[in-house]
Order: structure tokens, then sequence, then C-alpha cells
């Protein structure tokens, strides 16, 4: 399986993140990577393969961009540290204000950059720095080229993406996510000529950010295994009655389940899920892979073990599916290298 990987994560690393009304330590940091590049070479995982990022590569990543979140958005993203540094600001950028829940009223999107945070972010545990959008543009960069590979002929790649993605919406930023990357390899294989792709996110928090963007659509089916919501980050989605709209009602699968579940009740929601992908007739497969479900997870609250990956790695892999893995959570950074390439080595085992 090849790996496409870039040191351009390093240019996102915030000093803090607003945690149990501290400011703490970012757990989404660059040691992160160094774990599991470590563990994949050790694992023979040897095939590593840059981002395309030539001038066509960038391209491309603009088109599929531009299909997966909004133009607004992203001009706000691009444009945001430009626009704090103009007020002498130099520290991370926190948003600090939110629109009241009745925020659908509001007429439109305020001109301070303050009020600007607080419209596209949804959570103050997500700074934005100097090279926070280069390491995001570069992380989704990395998925549209794992899914190339695919498209082209290879069963599977993984992308080793930093920052994560899953919890970045058409128009929004949090959760440590800035772009959906795996919305981005899910529209490339569309737009390399699949017809249904189905994105399985078995990170332990819920991809709100991927059933938002795909929600109302029956092209890509989006199934998540996660923390039940009552008592979890996002807490305001992923519930087992969120089944999508219009078009896409019935194409949105949620599994939460409660805090302490285990292997064998969470292997079951799996299987359950895969039965959907297989129902659902898939092309192809994007994993949204966080390993923040493994037991010692400072975050998280399943209790699964290192070997439980490779269990279900090969369910994952039993699938048959042409897969793009794209790197999500984990946060217990000295044992994602081993969690994440078990999985990952399950699935060659069993495709
Ligand atoms: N005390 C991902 O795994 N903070 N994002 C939760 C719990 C937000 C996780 C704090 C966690 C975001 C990609
Ligand atoms: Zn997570």
């Amino acid at each position: 399986m090849q790996v496409v990987r870039s040191t351009d994560h390093r240019l996102h690393f915030p000093t803090g993140e607003l945690n149990g009304g501290q400011l703490v330590r970012p757990f989404e940091c660059p040691e992160r990577w160094d774990y599991v590049m470590a563990t994949l070479a050790d694992h023979g995982f040897t095939d590593l393969v840059d981002p395309d990022q030539s001038p066509t590569g960038e391209a491309a990543l603009d088109a599929t961009l531009a299909q997966i979140h909004s133009a607004d958005y992203l001009e706000f993203l691009t444009g945001a540290w430009s626009a704090w540094t103009a007020l002498g600001r130099t520290s991370d950028m926190i948003p600090t204000f939110f629109p009241a829940r009745q925020g659908a009223d509001v007429p439109g999107r305020p001109d301070h950059i303050d009020g600007q945070l607080g419209w596209y972010g949804f959570t103050c545990d997500t700074a934005i720095t100097e090279g926070t959008w280069s390491a995001a543009r570069a992380a989704a960069a990395l998925a549209l080229t794992a899914q190339r590979l695919v498209s082209s002929g290879q069963s599977s790649a993984f992308a080793l993406c930093r920052p994560p993605g899953h919890h970045a919406g058409g128009g929004y930023f949090g959760g440590y996510c800035f772009l959906n990357n795996a919305g981005v390899a899910a529209q490339g294989f569309l737009n390399d000529g699949a017809d249904r792709v189905a994105i399985v996110d078995v990170d332990f928090h819920h991809g709100n950010g991927t059933q938002d963007i795909f929600y109302g659509r029956d092209d890509v089916l989006f199934v998540s295994l996660h923390g039940d919501p009552v008592t979890e980050f996002p807490y305001f989605h992923g519930y087992a009655t969120e089944t999508g709209s219009g078009p896409g009602d019935g194409f949105n699968a949620n599994y939460p389940l409660a805090a302490g579940t285990s292997f064998d009740e969470w292997s079951a929601a799996l299987a359950d899920g895969l039965a959907k992908v297989a129902a659902f007739g898939a092309d192809a497969l994007v994993v949204s892979l966080g390993v923040d479900t493994f037991a010692d997870d400072p975050i998280s609250s399943f209790t699964l073990g290192s070997d439980d990956f490779t269990a279900y790695g090969e369910m994952l892999g039993a699938a048959g599916l042409p897969t793009v893995y794209c790197m999500e959570g984990g946060y217990a950074v000295e044992q994602i290298g081993v969690n994440a390439v078990n999985v990952l080595e399950g699935h060659l085992s069993a495709s």
C-alpha cells in the first residue's frame, strides 16, 4: 500500500486549545505524524509518495475543493491570517464570538475578522496560525493524490493527513479540522468516474462535517461510528435519527455508541455499516481513519485494544473495494502509529 505524506503538516501547530476552561497544549500535535511514519517504516510501508503539487495538481485540488467547500469559506481561510495581522495581532486566531443558536436569522457575515471567526468557526479548540492554510491545503492534496493513485489502479492507499478533516463542513472549521480531506477523496473518485462512493468514519467522534457536506446527496453514502453526542463532542450531531435529506435520505447512517463500548459492540456496528455499504453498491471506499477509539486515548471513551485495529482492518479489507484511508484523530500519541498501521495491515491481509 502506498503512503502519501508531506512534512507541510508542521506548518500547523497552534500554541494552545481551549479544553475544559483551560488553554492546553493541543492534543492534535505534530508528533502524531512522526509516530505514524516511524511505525509505517518498521512495518515495511516504504512506498512513500509526495502529494501532487504541480500546477495541474493544484488546479485539480482547487476544482475539487470548490465542490466540497463554499467559495466564501475558502476565501476566508486563505486570507484569515493577513486580516488578523493587519490588526497588529501576532498570537493564534481563536474564535471568541458566535452567532446565537438562532444564527440562521443573522442577515449576513460581518466584516470584522473577529465576527468572521465565529461565523466560520464552531469551536474554540481549533486555532488558525500563519501556516494553517498551507498545512490544511497540503493535507487535502494528500487525500486527492491518494484517490488518484487508487483510481489509476492501486487497490488501496493511505493519506497521512494532518490536520484532520472530518469535522470541517462545507463552510466551517472546528474539532481540529479545516478542509474535509475524506470528502475531497470521495469527490475525486466521483470526478474520475465512480458512480457511488462510501465513506466509513471510524474516528471516535462523529464526522459532522462530512455528514453536512453529503447530507442531501445520494452519490455518497456516509456511515459513522462514534461516541454518543449526548455526552461526546461534537454534541449537536451524530444521532441515529439523522438519515439524510431530500435525495440524500437513506444515505447517511449514524451509529452513536455509549461510553465504555467494547470491541464486540463496536465491531457489530461496523458489520452493520459495511452491510449498508455493500447494499449501496459502492464503487470505492474512503475510510476516515481516526484511532481515538483506543482504550488509552486521553479525550475519548471506547475500549479498543491495538489488536482490535487489525481485526477491523480485516473487515474493511474484506469489503473488497478500492480504498483510500485518510488519517483523522488519535491522541494516545505513542500508540497511534501501531493502531493505524494495524488497520492497514489488517486491510491488506483480507483484501
Ligand atoms: N474533552 C478529531 O478527532 N475536543 N477531532 C474534545 C474533550 C474536540 C476531535 C475535548 C475533539 C476534536 C479529528
Ligand atoms: Zn476524533
